[in-house]
């Protein structure tokens, strides 16, 4: 190693000004982001020497997603395009929280124990969202990076699905798609519209729909979308940059409050989209005639993914195992729905999108989606090889093909690298086109049990943990106990409760046959957290 290769690390500018003890969570660091800047930095020094490990660009995103403004965050991205390898978030949590004074012997600690070879270039792809944090945070992880001396691929403002997929992109060398946002709009837009053909409606479906951009830097993208799809999907973009970030707006807050975003007007039977605050979840809803809020979450953009795929797979014959990953939070009618009328094998992990995302992989097309909208579809190698073959062979009929055919390029409409609110709101498009289906046909599939989720503020929230995907409280011993004993009170009750791996609280979920019932099967669960 070459000894001086650390010499430069301790910086007076972003040293370590506080001694609140920060976490590498479920998405990364997240919290306040004026106590931020020396974290920045410090990743800025890590994802050189992450590239260098992997031999590979590594990307570094600047968001807090649907947080509110004050929030600021950051998580980096692995060659693949993936999360950061689970070892290297105990690496990124010590490396945030040393004193300056041992900052350069943890870096030699790092770089020996990995066996990085330091001559190895490293480069690292950054991206942000809009937050006015952001470019600040920014600046502290380009002298991180500097430092070190890597390369940087500085993309500006970005959706975090969007520094996935050129990160996945450049170490591709191109073979996924163009490392470019132009790259990106194109794979997506054109595969779009060649599916879409010349009918822009379809049956009960229209190609109109609003999108509300939680005032995010998904905005920004909407409009290239806009520009790249106008005649074909005539998207009434709201939120779109010029109110408060994530504020009674966006996909979280419509998940979770079940109530219009701000400024959305209240149109009856209108489809309508939320994005959150970076762009990587995304839930449907509209007002029904009776100007009831109508919710359409991930478990339903699960379900209509594994209805389409299933309907493709059987009509062109192509034996491939199709599978469903969701997580305790996903509704009891969508879990019953899949499994008895879809007969789509499906399986239960823990929150986090790299849980779901590792347990897709075990079947040949894994669809996995939260409840609150962050997910989607990835493909074994071995299965995109065989479709492909299979559209060439003469011998199948034409219909086999044809569904065949579908199947390939709606390949190309995924970002597998991660849930892409965009990408999928496309996906979720073109099915709906396809079976020509209006936004009430689509919620007619099943039926969600009525359910609520609570936020509890206690002292401790690790005093909570859980085991069997989060769904069986371990501890406090006996709480489990009384859980299922509230729980067994209610017709079709369920409930759970869990530390938050991004907020300093405790999650409380409740669903039941009865509406009325609802609000206090969940009030009285949240009640033995206190
Ligand atoms: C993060 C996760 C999301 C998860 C949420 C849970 C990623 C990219 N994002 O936003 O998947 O649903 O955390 O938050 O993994 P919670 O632990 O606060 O409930
Ligand atoms: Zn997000």
């Amino acid at each position: 190693m070459e000894p001086n290769y650390f010499r430069d690390v301790a910086n007076a500018k972003y040293s370590k000004k506080h001694d609140e003890h920060i976490e590498y969570g479920t998405a990364g660091f997240r919290t306040k982001s004026n106590i931020l800047n020396h974290v920045l930095y410090r990743m800025g020094l890590l994802a050189v020497l992450r590239s260098k490990a992997k031999k590979g660009a590594i990307g570094l995103m600047i968001t807090a997603s649907h947080n509110l403004e004050p929030d600021n965050g950051i998580k980096l991205v692995d060659p693949a395009g993936e999360m950061l390898e689970v070892s290297w978030e105990t690496i990124a949590t010590n490396l945030a929280n040393v004193p300056d004074s041992e900052l350069a012997s943890m870096l030699i600690e790092i770089s020996t124990k990995e066996n990085i070879d330091l001559s190895v270039p490293a480069t690292v792809i950054i991206g942000r969202d809009t937050r006015i944090s952001s470019p600040i945070l920014l600046n502290a992880a380009l002298v991180g990076i500097k430092t070190l001396h890597g390369e940087v691929t500085d993309l500006g403002l970005v959706t975090t699905p969007q520094l996935h997929y050129i990160v996945v992109c450049t170490n591709t060398k191109g073979s996924y798609g163009d490392p470019t946002l132009q790259g990106y709009y194109l794979k997506l837009t054109a595969v779009f519209k060649s599916i879409r053909g010349n009918t822009i409606n379809n049956g009960n479906y229209t190609s109109t729909l609003m999108l509300d951009a939680a005032n995010g830097v998904g905005a920004i993208a909407v409009k290239e979308l806009q520009r790249h799809l106008e005649g074909m999907l005539d998207i009434k973009l709201f939120n779109d940059g010029c109110g408060d970030l994530n504020y009674m707006c966006g996909a979280d807050f419509v998940k979770v409050q079940q109530a219009l975003p701000l400024n959305v007007p209240s149109e009856r039977n209108v489809r309508c989209v939320s994005i959150d605050g970076d762009a990587d979840r995304v839930v449907y809803f509209y007002i029904d005639k009776n100007d009831k809020f109508c919710l359409l979450d991930g478990d339903r953009i699960a379900t209509l993914v594994a209805s389409y795929f299933k309907e493709l797979l059987e009509t062109s014959g192509l034996v491939l195992q199709l599978g469903l990953v969701q997580t305790a939070y996903a509704n009891g009618g969508s879990t019953d729905y899949i499994s008895n009328v879809l007969k789509v094998p499906v399986a239960c992990v823990q929150t986090g999108v790299k849980h779901l995302h590792k347990k897709a992989l075990e079947f040949d097309i894994g669809i996995y989606f939260e409840a609150n909208g962050h997910g989607t579809v990835i493909f074994k190698d071995t299965a995109k090889e065989i479709i492909k073959n299979y559209t060439k062979n003469k011998t199948h009929s034409a219909t086999k093909k044809e569904a065949a055919t579908k199947l390939r390029d709606v390949i190309d409409l995924i970002n597998e690298t991660v849930g892409d609110a965009l990408s999928d709101m496309l996906l979720v498009e073109t099915i709906l086109h396809a079976k020509g289906w209006n936004i009430i046909e689509w919620q007619k599939s099943y039926n969600d049990l009525p359910n609520k989720q609570l936020k509890v503020r206690v002292k401790d929230r690790n005093v909570i943990t859980t085991t069997n995907a989060e769904r069986y409280c371990l501890t406090p011993v006996g709480l489990q106990n009384k859980i299922d004993e509230i729980v067994s009170k209610y017709p079709r009750g369920r409930s759970f409760v869990r530390p938050s791996g991004t907020e300093d609280i405790v999650r409380v979920y409740a669903e039941c046959e009865n509406s009325s019932d609802v609000d206090k099967l969940a009030i009285e669960v949240a009640s033995l957290v206190y």
